[in-house]
């Protein structure tokens, strides 16, 4: 990230573009699908797969992004759900970095709630027949693979029908895409619509061991790990860049850091960091043994992303107006959050999953 990320990443940030070519040296590096066993994936533990993530996204959240879609969301629903068909002919490619995946879930009108999704599969002889958009997936426009959840043996009623996951490569007809312009936000990273119209697949593209929302929302546990340690490298390049902005910065005749307030804004922001990685760390590790419940890697995205994000917003204050341009690396990581905050699951969704695990009581709908 050191030597290839950061000289570019302000102008690929600018330019709002993720450079390609990079998906090869990732591959490279081994950190596409990093944490699955076989087909050309490294099967490294799911904390040496977070701390990956953690200096992936000191450089961009767009490139933890691209690792997250890639290994977590893309490959690991081909790993766990795959036919072994589908598993050779896509994951040796994609850890290399020469093929790359999108995950397809949200809808313009579902986010939070995918279950109300209206993209649907209709059975047409040995065919499927896909129709419906998916919104804002993140490698849309640059995939050549994308895995689309939709429902099958849809009735006219709304949320009726399974939901299944389709395998859909680039260039299929009645397959397009359009990219999302004009973000302020995770802008070294391409965010897509997906349109499906009478998209026509054999029906041996359907991911066969999977069937219901547990197939998208078990791929969700894998990226969201990643987050949990991710998000804190964002934070944790706020902190270093704040701290020697306060040592070097001179006012009222002394460093910024010779004040007590900015000691403490330090302080503050190496406390929650530090608190942070302890949680990834615990969740990290009860992953690797098999113990991690869905409502440990919400307490790990709530609370980190929520921190990290706080520990950028007040790095931006140390920097005061330098803290606003691209010159430094806080208004684009600090920007960069409010995506993570939302994708994965919301705050308020991850409040509301604990809240249900504390009480028992669903207060989704
Ligand atoms: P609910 O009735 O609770 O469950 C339906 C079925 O799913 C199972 N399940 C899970 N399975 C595995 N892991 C989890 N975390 C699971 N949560 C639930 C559940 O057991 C049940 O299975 P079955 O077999 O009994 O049917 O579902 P619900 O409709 O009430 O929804 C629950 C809720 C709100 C928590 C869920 O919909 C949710 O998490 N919503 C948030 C949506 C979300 O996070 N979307 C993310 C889209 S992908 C993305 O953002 C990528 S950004 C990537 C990047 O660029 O880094
Ligand atoms: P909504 O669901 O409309 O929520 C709006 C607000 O209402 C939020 O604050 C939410 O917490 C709150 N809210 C909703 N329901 C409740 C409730 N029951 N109680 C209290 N508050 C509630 N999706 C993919 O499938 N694949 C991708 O690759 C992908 N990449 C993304 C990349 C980016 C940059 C972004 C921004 C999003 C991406 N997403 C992707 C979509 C992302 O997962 C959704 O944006 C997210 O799930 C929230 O959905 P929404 O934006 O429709 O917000």
């Amino acid at each position: 990230m050191r030597d290839r990320v950061l000289p570019n990443i302000g102008e690929w940030f600018e330019n709002h573009t993720f450079p390609r070519e990079m998906a090869k040296e990732l591959g490279d590096l081994g950190v596409l699908g990093m944490h699955l066993q076989g087909y050309g994936c490294a099967g490294t533990s799911a904390v040496a797969y977070g701390l990956a993530c953690l200096e992936l996204e000191a450089g961009d959240s767009g490139f933890r992004s691209f690792v997250s879609v890639q290994g977590s969301l893309a490959m690991y629903a081909l790993h766990a759900f795959g036919s072994e068909e589908q598993k050779q002919t896509w994951l040796p490619r994609m850890a290399a970095g020469d093929a790359i995946g999108c995950f397809g879930l949200t809808e313009w009108d579902f986010g939070s709630d995918p279950a109300g999704m209206r993209t649907n599969a209709k059975r047409d002889g040995g065919d499927y027949v896909l129709n419906g958009s998916k919104a804002w997936i993140t490698n849309g426009g640059i995939a050549d693979v994308a895995i689309v959840w939709a429902r099958v043996d849809a009735e006219n009623g709304h949320r009726s029908g399974t939901v299944r996951g389709f395998v859909v490569p680039k260039g299929t007809k009645g397959f397009s895409t359009r990219n999302i312009e004009k973000k302020l936000s995770l802008r070294a990273s391409i965010t897509s619509e997906l349109i499906l119209e009478d998209c026509r697949l054999p029906a041996d593209a359907m991911l066969p061991h999977v069937s219901g929302l547990r197939g998208p929302l078990s791929c969700l546990n894998e990226a969201r790990h990643g987050i949990v340690w991710g998000a804190l490298g964002a934070g944790r390049a706020c902190y270093e860049s704040a701290l020697e902005y306060a040592k070097t910065r001179v006012q009222f005749g002394k460093p910024l850091a010779a004040f007590q307030i900015t000691q403490e804004k330090l302080v503050n922001m190496m406390l929650e960091i530090n608190k942070g990685l302890l949680t990834a760390l615990h969740v990290g590790r009860l992953k690797d043994a098999g113990n991690a419940h869905s409502a440990h890697v919400s307490f790990g995205k709530l609370n980190n992303v929520r921190e990290a994000l706080a520990v950028c917003r007040e790095a931006r204050t140390i920097l005061g107006a330098s803290g606003i341009t691209l010159e430094y690396p806080v208004i684009r990581h600090m920007n960069n959050l409010e995506s993570v905050l939302t994708y994965e699951g919301t705050s308020e969704v991850h409040t509301l999953i604990l809240g249900q695990a504390l009480t028992g009581e669903n207060a989704f709908a």
